[in-house]
Order: structure tokens, then sequence, then C-alpha cells
């Protein structure tokens, strides 16, 4: 595309937040042409949209970098305690967008492009989503980074520079299709290489009178990527390690003169950053991720060993000041190699004997646990671990002998707890449970919501909760107000900021509290009403200009976005969906409350059910959407690629957010609270997090219908019967037969065969059809409220108002606090 058309109209109304500096509108205007023309080398005439978007990317970092550079200084100099988040994913999205508003440069910028013949919005479509995660977890780390930076903490994360982030999915007939994401294909102007801190990580290999010999080497190349802080000159690092191979990696084959044979070679090694592993709440035990884990790891720690080794302290007391300048987080198990790999540091490489390395290892690490799927937990086998970290895993064999013997002492005889407390798992091919031994090498293991923080101590930790109780926690998850309300939604920002003015509530959302008292106040509930139904406009030219959809504006909102799993239950909602389009059907005088049912989301490559049900909710809303009938009262759209900037656009548009996993599946969900924050209402399960958010905002506030966690686990003891509810339940009934005879799949009846199967066995552990009487109800009761605007309006306002515990601010001054021990300077 050539360069972009003057449009002078474009300018948006002037808006509290934003005004242009008028210095700053020349500096940008200058900064930018400097920028296009000798670093991106064009001029207008030949310039890209890209390429005027990488030059304002560079223009706008060039503002970041003095503050990067002082506050890293400032670190230097004080020395404080830092934290380290280290996450093998990190969902970050876009960073033009968030790095202006982070410096309030959104209305200078605006205006300085304006003035070019630029629209800044359209230029910041052009930006690839960094997206080098899965899902909640790796979102999770992005809002988190931000938070840290915002409440002053002085902090780093480490990640893996994936060539590939989470693939592009496309629809071909309905069906899921993965296409490469090549991301950096255009270069990324956010990040800057280091070569100069690049690691050499070592793997293979053996032990031979104690010492890792024979190993394959492998460099880890820094590339940093600035975080700033809400408008307070913090910038903080992301230091994602990118994999490349050492010459002398292929000595061997040079020596023996196969150069053609030792440069190709090469891959080998750099693979390991190749690409990002797609499955989401899924354990894949394969060896290149293995190497990934440790990769990451390794890099990481002998990256901030070397930080501290250049600190004041250090030269003062040595490794004694280790646990107190320095805090690691693990999200999730996935870098719990940290464990064995900061003993071995110790151990092997700095002399020190294993009672004071233990000492410094447990009191720097902590835990962040995410799931109690069992299909998530990370158990890796013996045999694989010992091919390529023989000395991790004799380390990991000592580990368990005195954390047995500890059992032991403790529990004299009881022989059935000991072998259940193993970290060694035996029969079947001996396995490491990598939870277990994140639990027993760190001081604070944590649940990301209050049930399931309830839920590790019951079930998966039980026994080693009862050892341990000191070290169990909960810190409730939360999602950064920056990006999911005054980056996603100007028009509601824009209310906000008018009934609350001087910024204060950007970063202590529990200030939206004030709202309260405009919860029945006529004006501020039109001004609401009108924000949202301009946001569902925009999502509504969204949809025709994609997919040719004309949607009904008026109609209810209704989206379920989240990656695909059986678990989160998108099918109980096709179940709703289907029940629907059968009553319209069977009523054609009725009328119903028009709805506009959305999901998003990609499922894992390998799985197979879930890919089935992608196809089924295409094939429903092939069916819906071309029955004029039908369509009038039930469209529904599947967004293609959902993803972070593609959330952005669509959860400010949304009435009704559907957050229905079985009780006690789902640790917290994020999705739930940037909805709420949003001015949606919920429909959902007593689970994760939305038990949080009824308690905030009250039961009256939020549809809650099926089991809880005690009814889920008693009906599992009982055990479940599907044919209980499909024998005494004739909608439901239909609805299934309807799936298992091909009415949604003419073109091949047994297409969804096996979601029938699925469902209609006991096995279903997510227990499908216990819960669909009472989603179907609670769905009146919402089609009910709907009609009623007023209601639903005060409704939404009280939630919005409503929100403020679930700001990651707070979560991450919890974890200074509660865990970290380190200062939050803002
Ligand atoms: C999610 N976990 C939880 N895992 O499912 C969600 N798994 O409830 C929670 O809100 C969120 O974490 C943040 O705490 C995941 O997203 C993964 O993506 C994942 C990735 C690799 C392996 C296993």
């Amino acid at each position: 595309a050539r360069g972009m058309v003057r449009r002078p109209s474009l300018r948006k109304g002037i808006s509290l937040r934003g005004m242009p500096e008028l210095e700053n509108v020349e500096e940008v205007k200058a900064s930018f042409n400097r920028h296009l023309h000798f670093t991106v080398g064009k001029d207008r005439n030949v310039a890209t949209n890209i390429d005027f978007m990488q030059a304002i990317s560079m223009a706008v970092r060039d503002q970041l970098i003095g503050k990067w550079m002082r506050t890293q200084q400032n670190y230097h100099e004080t020395d404080p305690k830092r934290v380290y988040y280290l996450s093998l994913e990190w969902y970050m999205g876009r960073t033009l967008g968030n790095a202006m508003l982070n410096l309030g440069i959104q209305g200078s910028t605006e205006e300085a492009l304006n003035q070019l013949g630029l629209a800044i919005d359209e230029l910041e479509e052009y930006e690839e989503d960094a997206g080098l995660g899965n899902g909640g977890l790796g979102r999770l780390a992005a809002c988190f980074i931000d938070s840290m930076s915002t409440v002053g903490l002085p902090a780093h994360g480490y990640g893996i520079r994936y060539e590939y982030g989470i693939f592009k999915q496309e629809f071909v007939d309905g069906w899921q299709r993965e296409l490469p994401d090549n991301w950096l294909r255009y270069g990324n102007p956010w990040e800057i290489q280091r070569p100069e801190s690049t690691q050499n990580i070592r793997m293979y290999g053996h032990v031979s009178n104690g010492k890792w010999v024979d190993t394959k080497q492998v460099l880890a190349v820094p590339y940093d990527t600035p975080v700033p802080g809400y408008k307070n000159d913090v910038v903080n690092t992301l230091r994602l390690w990118s994999a490349s191979a050492p010459v002398e990696f292929q000595l061997d084959s040079f020596n023996r003169g196969d150069y053609m044979g030792a440069v190709i070679e090469n891959n080998v090694a750099e693979d390991i950053s190749r690409v990002l592993y797609p499955n989401d709440n899924f354990f894949e035990g394969k060896e290149l991720r293995l190497k990934q884990q440790y990769f990451l790891v390794a890099a990481s720690l002998a990256d901030i060993i070397r930080r501290h080794k250049t600190e004041p302290s250090w030269k003062e007391r040595g490794w004694a000041c280790f646990p107190d300048k320095a805090a690691i987080q693990l999200n999730d198990t996935h870098p719990s190699l940290a464990v064995p790999e900061l003993m071995r540091i110790l151990i092997d490489e700095e002399g020190k004997d294993w009672d004071e390395s233990w000492k410094i290892t447990t009191s720097t690490l902590s835990y962040t646990n995410h799931t109690v799927l069992p299909e998530a937990l990370e158990r890796w086998p013996v045999s694989l671990f010992e091919k390529l970290l023989p000395r991790h895993l004799q380390l990991v064999y000592e580990i368990n002998h005195r954390h047995m013997e500890a059992v032991k002492a403790k529990y004299p005889g009881d022989n059935d707890r000991l072998s259940r407390m193993s970290i060694i798992e035996e029969g079947g091919g001996k396995r490491i449970h990598m939870g277990y031994l994140a639990i027993v090498g760190t001081h604070a293991v944590n649940g990301v919501a209050a049930l399931h923080s309830e839920l590790i101590k019951k079930t998966i930790f039980k026994d080693f909760y009862e050892m341990y109780p000191e070290r169990f926690q909960n810190k409730t998850n939360g999602i950064t107000p920056r990006r999911w309300l005054i980056k996603a939604n100007p028009a509601l920002t824009n209310l906000i900021d008018e009934k609350l003015p001087g910024e204060k509530w950007a970063t202590d959302l529990y200030e939206l509290a004030k709202l309260k008292k405009f919860a029945d106040d006529k004006d501020f509930m039109r001004s609401i009403q009108n924000a949202k139904r301009e946001n569902k406009l925009s999502v509504c030219r969204l949809v025709a200009e994609e997919y040719g959809i004309e949607l009904d504006v008026d109609s209810m909102f209704d989206c379920h976005v989240k990656r695909i799993h059986e678990y989160k239950r998108q099918l109980l909602n096709v179940l709703h969906m289907i029940t629907r389009y059968n009553e319209i059907k069977a009523n054609p005088d009725k009328e119903f409350t028009p709805r506009t049912v959305m999901f998003g989301g990609k499922c894992a490559p390998g799985y197979e059910m879930a890919k089935r049900i992608i196809k089924l909710i295409n094939n429903v809303a092939d069916k819906c959407n071309n029955d004029p009938a039908v369509s009038k009262y039930l469209k529904v759209v599947y967004f293609e690629n959902y993803r972070v900037s593609l959330a952005e656009k669509i959860i400010p548009a949304v009435d009704l957010s559907e957050q229905i996993s079985t009780a006690g599946t789902e640790a917290s969900g994020t999705g739930n609270m940037k909805f709420m924050l949003n001015g949606s209402l919920t429909i959902g399960t007593m689970d994760g997090a939305n038990v949080e958010m009824a308690e905030e905002m009250g039961l009256e506030n939020i549809f809650i219908f099926g089991m809880d966690v005690d009814e889920v686990h008693a009906l599992g003891a009982k055990g479940y019967n599907p044919h209980e509810f499909y024998d005494n339940n004739a909608t439901l009934r239909e609805c299934l037969d309807q799936i298992r005879d091909g009415f949604w799949s003419p073109e091949d009846p047994s297409m969804f065969s096996m979601i029938w199967d699925t469902l209609m066995t006991r096995g279903d552990q997510y227990m499908l059809l216990a819960d669909y009487q009472s989603y179907i109800d609670k769905q009146r009761e919402v089609d009910e409220v709907y009609r009623d605007q007023k209601k639903w309006l005060k409704m939404a306002i009280h939630n919005i108002a409503s929100i403020g515990k679930f700001n990651s601010d707070r979560t991450i001054r919890e974890y200074a606090e509660e865990i970290w021990g380190a200062q939050c300077r803002n």
C-alpha cells in the first residue's frame, strides 16, 4: 500500500486527556521525518504504511530511551531489591499505542501526524501483535510487567524471543487452519539487541567425577524491550533470549571438512527459539520444549547473577545478600528448572555447600500455579531429563532424597504419604513432578484466585499444604486498566474522566466506586448507553467488512472469547444457541430478544475435539445467519484469529460476557475482568475469579448459574450420568439428537458423532448436561433484563464501579509485599 491520503476531517472530538502540547507536536514531526528518511531510508513518495508506522514507532521509542537509561542508572545507584519475572510466555500484543498512552503523548502524536496527513490510529493497525503467548497465562505476564513499571518496582521480565508466536488462525470451510506467525518479518522497532550480554548455555553431555562434561553449547542472545509505567518516568526491561549457534558447536564437522553441513547444522541450535508451543492448559513432553525451558532458565539466572555481582552490596556481603536483593517469580512450573539450575551454579560453580545453597535457592524463588487440570501438570520423563540435563537430574534426586527424609521425620511410618509426596513418580516410566519440585524448592506458592488457591490446598497439593502450610498463598489475578480501558475504550474513558477528573483512577481503580452514585443518574446512563452503542457500531463495521455479515446494533452482543477447550464449555453455549434456533423455528410468530452471539479463540492444533467444536460453531453460524426467520433474532459470528489486538476492539462492544467453565476448572480467568471493566454483564458459574467478581458486585448484579464446586464434586462422587438429563429433558434431547444425526452437518451426517459420544458418556469430566437447564433458564432471565434497558444500564454502571480489586496494580502490590519483599516506589 502506498502513502496514505490526507484526511483532515478525521480528527476526533477533543477529549479531556491527551491535549497536544505544541512544542511536542513540532518535535514529533521532526523526529518522525528524521526516522523516515535516515532510519527507514524512504521518502514520502515511496514510503508504505508499514514504513510510516515504523518511523513513528522509533520517534516514540526515542522518548522512552532517556527515561529507560535514567531508570536503570537509578537502580544501579540505589541498589534496591529487584524482582525477576520468568515466563515462557509474554502475550504483549501491540506496543505503539500503549507506549504513547503511558508517555502521555497520544494527543501530540496524533496532531503531529495529522498535520502530515496521516492518521495514527490507522498506522497502529500495521503493527504486528507480539503473540508470544497462548492465552491467560501469557497475557497475565504482560499485564503484570505493565503494573510493575506503573507501581515503580525495579523489575525485569525474562522470556524467549520466539521467531514465530502463536499461529494465525484461518477458517477453511469452517475448520481451523494454522498459519505461521512470522511477526518479525518487517523488523521490530521496539527491540534492541544486546550481543555483549550473550550467555553460553550448555546441554547434554554426562557427569564424570561430579563434573558436567562433553556438553553441547548454544548461545543465548538477549533482545531488550522497554516497558514504561503510566506517566511516572519509570521504564523497566523485558529481556527476551534468542538462540544462536556458537562456532564451537560445529567444530567437529568443520574439522571433518563438512563446511556446508556444519553451517546447516546451526539450525538445530537455533531451533530452540524458533516457535512457541501452541498448547493452552496441556503438557506436551517434547524434548525441544524442555530445551526451551532450560534455555530460558539458564540464560536468565546467569544474567541475574552477573548483574548482582556488579552491585555495591555484593562487594560487601557476596552471596549472603542475594536473597535480599533478588526475588525470582516462576510463572507456572515452565521455568521450574530454576530450582536445580540455581543449586548447580551455587554448588558446582560457586563452591557453596548444600545447606547454604538450598537456603539461597528457596528464599529467592517463588512459584505461581495456574491450573489444577491433571493433563496440564508437567511431569517430565526421567529418561528425557537425564539425556538433556544429567547433572540436574542428580541434583533433583538429591533434593528428593532430603525431601523424603523430611517427610519421614514429620510423618514416621506413613509410607503412603511418602510415596504420594515423592518428586520422582515411580511406575510406568519414572517422571519428575515439576509442581512438587517447585513447592519444595521455593518459599511461596500461590494460586491465582481465592477459590483456586483453596482448591490446590485441598486437592493436587494437599500433602504439601499439610507439611508446609505457611508457603501457600493466594494472589487474585488482575488486568491493566491502561490497555483494557483507557486504550481500548476511549468513549467510556472520557465519561469516567468527566465524573472523576484528575486521573487518579487510572492507577487506583477503587476510585471508580465513586461512580456508584451515578448508577441511577439518567444523563450518565444515557451517556454510558451511547458509548456502548458507539463501540458496538465499530464492531458492526468490522464484521460487515471482514465477513460481509450485517449485524443489528441493538441486538444483545453476547460474547464468548477465549482458547477453545472442553473445560471452558463452548459446547454449552452451542447447546444454548441450538435451543434458541429450535424455539424460534417452532414459534414463527413469537417475538424474541434479538441476540448476536460472538465467538473467538484458537485451539491447539492437535486437539481433535476442539477442532470439531470450532467447525460446529461455524456450521451453526451459517445456518442461523442464512435463515431470515432465525437471523432476525439470532446471528452468530466467529471472529477469526482472536488475539490481543482484536480483543481490544471486541470487548468494549459487548453486552454479555460468557464465563461458563465447570466450577473448579478455570483457575481464575482474566477475560471475565476485562468485560466487567468495559460495562458488560456476566453470565457465569461460581468458578475462578467469577466468585470474587460476584462478591464485589453483589449476586444481584451477575447472572450466576449451575453447580458450584461442592456440587460438582458431589455429583462426581455419586456418579455423573448424562442419560439422567437426556432422558428427562426434551429440548436438550432434541439438540443432542440433531448433533448426532447430522442436522448441523448435512454435508457429512456423522461429522459430529464424536461430540455426541463425548457428551453422552459418564466420563464427561465437565458434566455439561448437568448445567444445561440452569444455563438456559438464566439466559431467559438475561433476555428479560436486557429488555429493561434501565435496569441493565444500572447494573452495568454498578459493575464498572465495583471493578477496583481486579486492577493488576493491586495484584502486583500484594506480590511485592507478601512474596517478594520488594518496595513499590509509586
Ligand atoms: C491460565 N492458564 C488459566 N495456561 O487457565 C486461567 N498452559 O484460568 C488463568 O486466569 C490464567 O492462566 C492466568 O492465571 C493458561 O493460560 C497456558 O496458557 C499454558 C501454557 C503452556 C502450558 C500449559
